[in-house]
């Protein structure tokens, strides 16, 4: 068996280079930030075993009987027999004093215990297993500050390393928990989205909470006249409010009544819910609003929603042009990486958390450290949910 390590700027050229020359049969045993002697051969060292592909099923040998020999002659396989040994011992030792071992993509080990800890923590979470290397990456780029002492600066140290991935994972998304656009007045907020998503719901917290909290004059529109009855849900709730409410059926009388509350502050429009099958219903609404620079229109989420779902839910309503994304039903859910991934990949702030039914508490402006903290400890949360 021989082990050989590559250095390079990026791991995946340092990668490359280590399969291009040791082939496809090599064993990646580690990767990790290159120790300071050897930085100058690479940020990066990937650890590559090659000889080894008789042995494979030694890995799992220490435990378990060894499989019943062949008849041979006896010392032919004594001498054998202790070679195997030997190896195995070989190589359990190598495996120990490395800090990690890569076997498989799902157990990615990064430069320390730490790093693969997080890795591990992030994609059961459901954050995907690329932006789950590439934050583990970040904590510890971020964590080898040069000023300090080597032990630090090596990841040995399980605080700064914490920090520096609470860091990494703040950076990567956005909050805009605010409600309009800047320029314009009154506030103009749209919220659309698949149907249950708690669009309705959503529209009235954030009325009582950022409206009649304030004193701010508030007018709620219904363009959800695709369902029977729809739009009678909220016109109750602006009855127990006693704010305004008009349904519209088109983007031309929905533009009028806009004009027509140019006195309000805030003005909310509900719209129906859009399923895959019905977004043709949607298209001269979505050609108003994604058109119309003065109405924010925000994206609403089930959190609760399947990672698959949700981003096929987000391209659909691309044609509507929102700005920004609410997530609803935070308390439905533990699994937190999904909602983190589509922050990420869409790179629209997120605005508001909704986190139960209860009209209006359940309601919260979205915070970096509150989605990091739901990420990083989701069953956690749920319970602080239930509360
Ligand atoms: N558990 C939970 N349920 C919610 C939340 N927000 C809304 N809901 C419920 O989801 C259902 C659909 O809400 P609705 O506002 O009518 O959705 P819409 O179709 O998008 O308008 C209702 O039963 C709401 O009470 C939330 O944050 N958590
Ligand atoms: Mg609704």
């Amino acid at each position: 068996m021989k082990i050989k390590s590559y250095y390079s700027r990026t791991v995946e050229d340092a990668m490359a280079r280590a399969r291009q020359e040791l082939g496809p049969e090599a064993m990646l045993l580690n990767t990790r930030k290159a120790p300071p002697e050897a930085r100058h051969l690479g940020e990066y060292e990937v650890v590559f075993a090659t000889g080894i592909s008789a042995l494979e099923a030694v890995d799992d040998l220490p435990a378990a009987p060894p499989p019943p020999s062949p008849p041979a002659p006896r010392s032919g396989g004594d001498v054998l027999s202790t070679k195997v040994a030997e190896l195995k011992k070989e190589l359990e030792g190598m495996r120990r004093a490395l800090t990690q071992t890569v076997l498989a993509p799902s157990r990615w080990a990064g430069a320390s215990p730490d790093a693969t800890d997080a890795y591990g923590l992030l994609t059961a979470s459901g954050i995907g297993p690329e932006l789950a290397q590439e934050i583990v990456h970040g904590a510890e780029s971020r964590a080898i500050n040069p000023g300090m002492p080597p032990a630090q600066a090596a990841g040995g140290d399980a605080a700064v390393f914490e920090r520096a991935l609470l860091q990494e994972l703040e950076s990567r998304f956005t909050v805009q928990p605010s409600l309009g656009k800047s320029e314009s007045h009154p506030a103009i907020v749209a919220l659309v989205g698949p149907p249950g998503a708690g669009k309705t719901t959503t529209l009235v917290k954030l009325a009582v909470n950022y409206g009649l909290a304030g004193r701010r004059p508030v007018m709620l529109l219904s363009m959800d006249t695709y369902r029977i009855a729809a739009a009678e849900q909220l016109r109750s709730y602006a009855a127990i409010l006693g704010v305004g409410f008009q349904v519209l059926e088109t983007p031309t009388a929905l533009a009028q009544a806009i004009e027509e509350n140019r006195g309000k502050e805030l003005i909310f429009i509900d719209t129906p819910g859009l399923g895959h099958g019905d977004m043709d219903h949607g298209s001269s609404l979505a050609q108003f609003l994604s058109t119309r620079s003065d109405i924010d229109t925000q994206l609403v989420l089930p959190a609760s929603m399947k990672p698959a779902d949700l981003s096929r839910v987000v391209e659909s309503f691309e044609r509507f042009r929102p700005q920004r994304l609410l997530f609803t039903k935070l308390d439905e859910t533990s699994s937190f990486g999904p909602l983190f991934n589509e922050a990420v990949r869409t790179g629209k702030p997120l605005s508001f958390f909704t986190t139960g039914q209860r009209i209006p508490e359940d309601l919260e402006a979205a915070s970096r450290s509150r989605l990091v903290a739901l990420v990083l400890d989701g069953h956690g949360a749920q319970a602080a949910f239930a509360a």
